[in-house]
């Protein structure tokens, strides 16, 4: 789905700000129509943001269903049969629209944008109510998975598979948007390089018939490059190539009937050879973290003064990546990474597809579940969606420079019966959305090389570990010595496959300084990364660390997290721990030696 853009055939309007909001925990709002009149009993709730932890209400903050929003909001004068859209950046997990009484759009996936034709439902120049109905709840043919219960004292609980905190709202900004009836609907470009030229492939999809053109613009919005038709090849001579640390933007504008609609891009290409990871035929080794979007009071709602403020301090530390972990970002720091000339490893939102974890005193206690993959748990309808969810994702980020790899999974049960059907289809899914990019899940640490079902039938191998945290607690010796066992039975499994460290790192109480380095001190913490970047030295198939996590961030409650999971280089409010400092020497020194 194309990105809201302004350009002189299209408006947007931004509708962030101060909401009305109502909590439906009897869940009758559906059957008693709220969205046809004013909410009759609401209280003020900020867009983006989650709901959760603005207010002091337990019932809020816990809440186990829908939340009502509500606003006025002046619809625009249109010109010349213009179509007018509202455009949500997402909603979690799922959606249910109104333009005063009418039922405009309904979305079920909690990371990505949806949008609806309202022209029929409004009138220009007035005013309209727009009303919308946000469920949080996950079941086992959702992305990612989770269940509802009901205690003995009749309280619902959402139970979910997955570490971080199920935030719910609006988390990105909403928006109207203008454009001329015949328009553009859909651009994909692909780039290659040919000694200093650039080609730029490039498919455009409209509404309506209208002769389409397009121009290549470099970034001082100077024409370099122009060609005609929906679909075609332009050459951009002298390109200036987008690279990791140097975020160089073409835009190419797009010209359908009357409309015009400006893509960014970036010339560069992205390839595994030789159990290399290749960005312009150069060797690069990913430097950086698993994240979340996660921030104090705002839980997962969209802020640039933080987004810039992150940003600054992985450059600071001398990072040149992160993973999207554990579903889709937003939009803005999509484009963020582009313009930065971050590398992108861009998750799907599949996380916890994984009971082992669950149960039978697995990670996160609790009781026993059936197998992962069972009729009652994961299963073909759950496949389905998360196919959709997959090319969702791709029709989303196609065009960004910033992303080279698909994860299509985070710690599924990829060991067990069931998997490698499940998993199969998917990848095949992902590459026949985009066959320009290398497509992976992430591994778990239980699913190793004489159990795993699925890494050969990826382009590489990510792994998660915690030698010297669940296990070998305290024993990095012996975690060192499990790691390197480990790491050489994956290259017997999958000798040609590259291999990134997508998680790594132990719980880290910020101010907790031990001359012993024990379990939870910022001292540990600096000698386990010492450990890990030791063994990562010497296997020249590892291409990238990407260190767990970022920072500090909020998670269920439980008796393994104290407010939240404690991995972070960052505290929650971005405070360096002692071991940002030494990761950062070893990467600013490998930038040195790699050159980018
Ligand atoms: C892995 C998960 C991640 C967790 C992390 C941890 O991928 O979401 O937060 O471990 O336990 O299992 O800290």
């Amino acid at each position: 789905m194309l990105r809201t853009r302004p350009s002189p055939s299209r408006t947007v309007h931004n509708l962030d700000g101060v909401w009305d909001l109502q909590v439906d925990s009897a869940n009758v709002g559906l059957q008693e129509s709220w969205f046809s009149g004013r909410l009759t009993n609401p209280r003020p709730m900020p867009v983006p943001a989650s709901y959760n932890d603005v207010t002091t209400d337990n019932e809020l903050r816990d809440l186990v269903g829908w939340v009502w929003y509500q606003r006025a909001v002046d619809a625009p004068r249109l010109v010349d049969g213009d179509r007018l859209f509202v455009r949500f950046g997402s909603a979690t997990h799922a959606a249910k629209v109104w333009v005063n009484d009418a039922e405009v759009a309904e979305h079920v996936g909690g990371y990505l944008p949806f949008e609806a034709d309202i022209t029929d439902q409004i009138v220009p120049g007035e005013r309209f109510r727009l009303t919308v109905a946000v469920d949080n709840r996950l079941s086992w043919q959702t992305i990612p998975p989770g269940f509802v219960t009901t205690d003995r004292v009749g309280r619902a609980h959402m139970n979910y598979l997955h570490d971080f905190y199920n935030y719910a709202g609006l988390h990105r900004s909403v928006e109207l948007y203008t454009r001329p009836a015949v328009a553009v609907t859909d651009v994909t470009i692909v780039t290659t390089i040919n000694g200093t030229t650039g080609v730029v492939d490039y498919t455009v999809e409209t509404d309506g018939a209208g002769e389409v053109s397009v121009r290549v613009l470099d970034a001082n919005d100077v024409e370099v490059a122009r060609g005609s038709g929906a679909k075609g090849c332009v050459e951009v001579p002298d390109a200036h190539l987008w690279a990791p640390g140097a975020g160089y933007l073409y835009t190419l504008e797009v010209h359908a009937g009357d409309d015009v609609y400006p893509q960014p891009f970036g010339i560069r290409t992205v390839e595994i050879k030789d159990k290399k990871f290749l960005i312009n035929g150069k060797e690069f080794y990913f430097r950086g973290y698993g994240r979340h979007e996660d921030n104090l009071v705002r839980g997962k709602g969209h802020d640039n003064v933080m987004m810039v403020h992150d940003f600054e301090l992985m450059k600071w530390q001398g990072a040149n990546s992160f993973r999207t972990s554990h579903y889709p970002y937003s939009e803005e720091v999509m484009d963020y990474a582009d313009r930065e000339g971050f590398v992108v490893i861009d998750e799907t939102a599949a996380v916890g597809l994984n009971t082992a974890l669950w149960g039978g005193g697995g990670m996160w206690g609790g009781a026993s579940l059936p197998p992962t993959f069972s009729p009652e748990t994961i299963n073909d309808e759950t496949r389905a969606v998360h196919e959709a969810h997959i090319r969702e994702l791709i029709a989303r980020d196609k065009n960004h420079p910033c992303v080279a790899v698909w994860s299509i999974a985070n710690e599924p049960d990829s060991g067990v019966d069931g998997a490698r059907e499940y998993f199969a289809p998917l990848i095949q899914a992902a590459r026949d959305a985009d066959p320009t990019r290398p497509v992976g899940y992430v591994n778990v640490g239980y699913a190793t090389p004489d159990k795993e079902r699925v890494a050969d039938l990826c382009d590489l191998v990510m792994l998660n570990r915690y030698y010297g945290w669940y296990s070998e607690n305290n024993n990095m010796p012996l975690a060192e010595k499990n790691l390197r066992d480990e790491l050489d039975g994956w290259l017997k499994l999958v000798p040609d496959s590259p291999i990134i460290f997508t998680e790594y790192g132990p719980d880290t109480l910020a101010g907790l300084r031990d001359f012993h380095a024990w379990p939870w001190s910022e001292d540990y913490q600096i000698a386990f990364f010492e450990v890990y970047h030791r063994v990562f030295d010497e296997y020249p198939q590892v291409v990238g660390e990407q260190m767990w996590n970022f920072a500090d961030f909020q998670t269920n409650a439980g008796i393994i997290r104290v407010d939240g999971n404690k991995k972070g280089m960052f505290t929650r409010d971005r405070k360096p721990k002692a071991a940002a400092f030494s990761v950062r020497e070893r990467w600013l020194r490998l930038r040195e030696e790699q050159g980018s």
